[in-house]
């Protein structure tokens, strides 16, 4: 009886057993028939933006400055950063701190000289640390030479900025001008103010001191070319390209639909931006860039020259920013452009806070997954910038760990925002300090930018001396956190556990090869826990284990990743954590304390089907159970994550490839 009831099970059972291996070796064979490379040096590393302004102070006059940066390069090579974008170091009048450039081919006198600069990059190639300028092509300041020669008419300058007529006032006297459309500013009012001189209005999609250029005129276009090459002579690896969806309006200057969702019309909520927003050209102009630095780096040899663009649109918009694929054919191949190397991924900071849940987590992640496109594209990944506020502020100081564990084991580039590797939070005193001019773009309407941006633009803290360290001077241009005491970097390079040693040890570990290459399988665990596996053939597979909330959680892995081995190894855990790097867990009755973020390491998938294959193991009610669920979860996971993207075919080998490294090879 006993026996009769057994049988049926074992027969059944054969194929459930085999499945995971089959499975398994599904896995391999669609990861080697595209041999992941070891990539290109900008997708291996991990990018830090510098604020100029508040990194470092070398002369004692309260603002940082490029020698102060200099100074500081070995701390980035300490965290394992390769390559920094600085914030606009340019001439200008600072009424947008740098964002308004007066001089596209000149140092701020405040943050230094060329010879400064050079240095800089001395030291940066010393360290093997690759520098990023920022290129703000879509406005000048109106301190600029070419302004000032566009308002007066002088050839060639004339047309080198959006200039119009205004509309006669129906309600006037007659000579009365009103703007020539409905469009406003992303900082608040109309998008056009009138020059007296010239007697015409001009256009400003920012600030009123930040007039826009005609990307219409080819001598415009030819400009903001030469001062890609002048940069690219000095030695930079790239740009991160600012506002680059508002590059081209449209012609004819039409009127923009109102939203009827706001009231005010001078709010930049009033309109849809249908026609100054994510134009067709602006694509164009990227592909063009990158065709410019792709010819510099064939002449000119060493590392590839890279876009970074900032765009804050919608998701099927900033897709568009990788490349281009066209419907006509040159050579009897798709004519394709390629065009930013990274276009900005916002959405760890637009759509995700310290409210959010697991779900809201994994659809996120998921989201830039699904829409990124499936070849020729590397997924990144921006915590934070200084337009918003700090990681510790948005989501709460406790889950700062447990956030870098996220960005640094997510597939594709991490973007950190300086001073985050600490876990500085915004300083609130700064919104009413004078600050030199304070943020002169305070009260913005644009969905990202809601209140003053200097709080989270406070000096860095290096260590417990007066101001952080960062100014021998009697003051800074912001005030320092004075929470500096205990928050600085030199205290918690000594502490031997602190969100520095977190950062600094997710940073080494994400070289592995694993995180590097591996696909990556999501799962809302419960509300408040997000895990997910990132596996990759032969190489050790990774559990990554966050809980979003204060209490502990208790976590069965092995029922939604039954592949991974019994025990795990922790490879990194948050600051406050219990476990330590080495514990060895219970795969299947992990317990994770609040707030925590853990690394686990299990056995190498080839080498566990391998066992299996010459264990030749005799099915126990227990294998059987677990290849069911095995089969179970794996349905699920292909339910989840819709055929219509990932094709009909394994769900690992779509991921995989959807990770895609290796840029678009031309
Ligand atoms: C007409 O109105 C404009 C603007 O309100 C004003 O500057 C101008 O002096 C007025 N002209 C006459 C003739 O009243
Ligand atoms: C982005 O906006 C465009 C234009 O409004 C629209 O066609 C597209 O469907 C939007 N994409 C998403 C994902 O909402
Ligand atoms: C994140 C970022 O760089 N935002 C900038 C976008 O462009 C405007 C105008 O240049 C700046 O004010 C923002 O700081
Ligand atoms: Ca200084
Ligand atoms: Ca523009």
């Amino acid at each position: 009886m006993v026996n009769q009831q057994r049988q049926p099970i074992c027969g059944a059972s054969w194929w459930w057993q085999w499945l995971p291996i089959m499975l398994l070796l599904a896995i391999s064979q669609t990861t080697d028939a595209t041999p992941p490379s070891n990539g290109d040096w900008w997708q291996r590393t991990v990018f830090y933006q510098i604020y100029p302004r508040s990194f470092m102070d070398s002369n004692g006059d309260g603002v940082g400055d490029l020698p102060g940066i200099t100074s500081r390069l070995e701390h980035l090579k300490d965290a394992g950063i390769g390559a920094t974008w600085l914030s606009p170091i340019f001439r200008s009048p600072m009424v947008d701190f740098g964002y308004d450039i007066a001089d596209y081919t000149a140092i701020q006198p405040e943050y230094g000289t060329m010879e400064d600069f050079e240095a800089l990059l001395v030291e940066a190639e010393r360290l093997g640390i690759k520098i990023i300028l920022d290129f703000v092509p879509n406005h000048t300041s109106d301190q600029c030479e070419w302004f000032r020669r566009s308002v007066a008419r002088e050839h060639p300058y004339t047309d080198y900025y959006v200039w119009q007529d205004g509309r006669v006032d129906p309600n006037g006297n007659g000579t009365a001008r009103l703007p020539p459309n409905n469009w406003q500013s992303v900082f608040y009012g109309s998008a056009w103010t009138l020059h007296p001189d010239r007697g015409q209005y001009y256009l400003h999609q920012f600030t009123a001191q930040q007039p826009d250029l005609n990307f219409r005129n080819p001598a415009v276009v030819e400009e903001m070319r030469e001062v890609l090459r002048f940069w690219l002579r000095k030695g930079v690896a790239g740009f991160r390209i600012d506002a680059v969806n508002h590059l081209f309006e449209a012609d004819g200057f039409p009127d923009e639909p109102e939203t009827g969702t706001d009231r005010d019309p001078l709010s930049y909520g009033f309109t849809h931006h249908i026609y100054t927003k994510d134009l067709l050209e602006d694509y164009d102009m990227v592909y063009q860039w990158r065709a410019l630095l792709d010819d510099w780096s064939r002449v000119h040899g060493g590392d590839a020259r890279i876009i970074m663009t900032e765009a804050y649109a919608n998701i099927t918009f900033t897709m568009k920013y990788y490349h281009a694929e066209y419907d006509d054919e040159v050579d009897g191949q798709p004519r394709a452009a390629a065009g930013s190397h990274m276009p900005f991924n916002f959405l760890l900071i637009t759509d995700l806070n310290r409210d959010s849940s697991a779900q809201d987590f994994v659809y996120t992640i998921q989201k830039w997954l699904t829409y990124m496109p499936r070849v020729g594209a590397t997924a990144n990944w921006v915590l934070g910038n200084h337009d918003q506020p700090r990681v510790g502020t948005r989501y709460g100081a406790e889950r700062i760990d447990a956030i870098h564990t996220l960005l640094l084991t997510l597939p594709g580039i991490a973007v950190t925002y300086y001073g985050e590797e600490i876990g500085m939070v915004d300083n609130p005193d700064a919104i009413s300090s004078d600050g030199g001019g304070g943020d002169s773009v305070t009260g913005a309407s644009d969905a990202f930018i809601v209140f003053s941006r200097d709080p989270e633009r406070t000096p860095f803290q290096w260590d417990g001396t007066a101001n952080a360290g960062f100014s021998s001077g009697p003051t800074t241009w912001l005030p320092v956190h004075p929470n500096y005491r205990e928050l600085n970097l030199a205290a918690q390079r000594l502490a031997e556990r602190s969100h520095y040693k977190t950062y600094q040890a997710l940073v080494a570990l994400r070289a592995h090869e694993t995180f590097r290459k591996g696909s990556i399988q999501l799962v809302p665990y419960s509300s408040s826990v997000v895990v997910y596996v990132r596996e990759l053939a032969e190489a050790d597979t990774f559990v990554v284990v966050i809980n979003l909330v204060a209490g502990e959680r208790a976590v069965d892995l092995v029922a939604v990743f039954p592949k991974l081995s019994a025990e795990l190894s922790v490879a990194s855990s948050g600051s406050a954590s219990n476990y330590r790097v080495g514990d060895i867990v219970q795969a299947d009755k992990l317990i994770v304390g609040g707030y925590d973020g853990l690394v686990l390491r299990s056995m190498p998938l080839m080498s566990r089907a391998q066992q299996n294959l010459d264990g030749k193991r005799h099915p126990t009610p227990a294998t059987v159970w677990s290849a069911v669920k095995d089969a179970a979860v794996i349905a699920s996971i292909i339910i989840a994550l819709g055929s219509s993207y990932y094709g009909l075919r394994a769900p690992w080998q779509s991921v995989a490839s959807g990770l895609a490294e290796g840029s678009l090879k031309k």
